[in-house]
């Protein structure tokens, strides 16, 4: 996995030897956050749906006194691409609160040194300024598709902030830009748009076809992360971050959606053409955080677009075809 390139610095608060709870492991983030977290001479405790169900207080409070752990990294969600947002906005309101409302406040109740609730970008509003600071949560509407998923996020961050200004708990939240790699969803129709183009491109070359379409008109842009990324960033936050305000992951470049059809076509070795179904949404015009605030402490993101959708297609040909 590549390293991060991060300053030198004195960690605030250090994982090695730590009993450490992923909570959603087996999603791509709990995943990534997994394999990362291997580097840290930590104990990492990872617990399946089958035996917690995270929507359960009692289940999760029971677990939580039994294992007790001293640091809470919270990927868990209800995830999805835009449709999958759109079709399910009571799974993505009532999962998203549950999971983060049983999480804190147990973590609470077990004195948890410190957890980390991740949420997402489209809790900005729809028609935010651009580079995204962290300031502008809360200043307007949010974009329809996936305001569900989005009021779910922004009260685990305000949550994490309850906790802290009532009783000091050190509970920080961190906002990824959309993200993609080993681990996603690649099904057509709930996944984000990465893995999408991904199985597009591929069934399209595989069958000879002449084309592949994407949603929308191809005109929104968007910033995208690797998940390895992410998570050393993640770790990187737990480490060395302890304040209210959530704080953005993101790579500090945006692209079209065209430009990433053109660029999964490319990696993929598909030579059609690319058509436009603008019957689909296209969602928020553009996100792009501004990042800033990250880069500051000293953490920028090393896998470039190209090179990770590559090894992502990689992934997808071994694991998901
Ligand atoms: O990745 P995506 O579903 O998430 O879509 P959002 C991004 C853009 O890609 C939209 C377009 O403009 C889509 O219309 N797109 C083009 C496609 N072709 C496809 C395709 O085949 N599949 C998909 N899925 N999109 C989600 C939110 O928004 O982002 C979530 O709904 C979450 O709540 C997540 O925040 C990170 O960026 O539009």
């Amino acid at each position: 996995m590549t390293k991060a390139n991060t300053k030198d610095r004195n960690d605030l608060y250090l994982l090695s030897g730590k009993r450490v709870w992923v909570a959603g492991h087996r999603g791509m983030v709990g995943g990534a956050l997994v394999r990362r977290l291997e580097r840290e001479g930590c104990e990492i405790l990872t617990v399946g749906r089958e035996q917690v169900d995270l929507r359960r207080q009692e289940q999760v409070d029971r677990w939580m006194q039994r294992h007790a752990p001293q640091a809470v990294f919270l990927p868990a969600a209800k995830v999805g691409g835009i449709l999958a947002n759109d079709a399910y906005p009571a799974e993505f309101l009532y999962d998203n609160l549950m999971i983060a409302g049983n999480v804190v406040n147990a973590a609470h109740n077990v004195c948890v040194e410190k957890l980390l609730f991740l949420g997402s970008s489209c809790i900005y509003p729809k028609y935010a300024q651009q580079p995204i600071p962290e300031g502008a949560l809360l200043t307007g509407p949010l974009e329809p598709t996936n305001e569900w998923y989005a009021v779910a996020k922004i009260a685990g961050i305000k949550l994490c902030q309850a906790y802290r200004k009532e009783y000091g708990n050190d509970f920080v939240s961190a906002m990824p830009t959309n993200l993609y790699g080993p681990g996603d969803n690649f099904d057509l129709e709930t996944s984000h748009v990465i893995p999408a183009l991904i199985r597009k491109a591929h069934e399209a070359k595989i069958s000879g076809a002449s084309e592949m379409t994407i949603w929308g008109t191809g005109e929104p842009r968007r910033e995208f992360l690797h998940v390895d990324d992410c998570a050393d960033a993640l770790v990187y936050l737990m480490k060395g971050y302890s304040a209210s305000e959530h704080v953005n992951v993101g790579s500090g470049a945006d692209v079209s959606i065209r430009q990433l059809a053109e660029t999964i076509r490319g990696v993929v070795g598909f030579a059609g053409r690319i058509t436009a179904d603008t019957s689909k949404p296209d969602g928020t015009p553009q996100k792009l955080m501004a990042s800033t605030k990250l880069e500051d402490m000293g953490w920028q993101s090393t896998i470039g677009l190209e090179s990770g959708i590559s090894s992502t297609y990689r992934w997808f040909l071994e694991n998901a075809t």
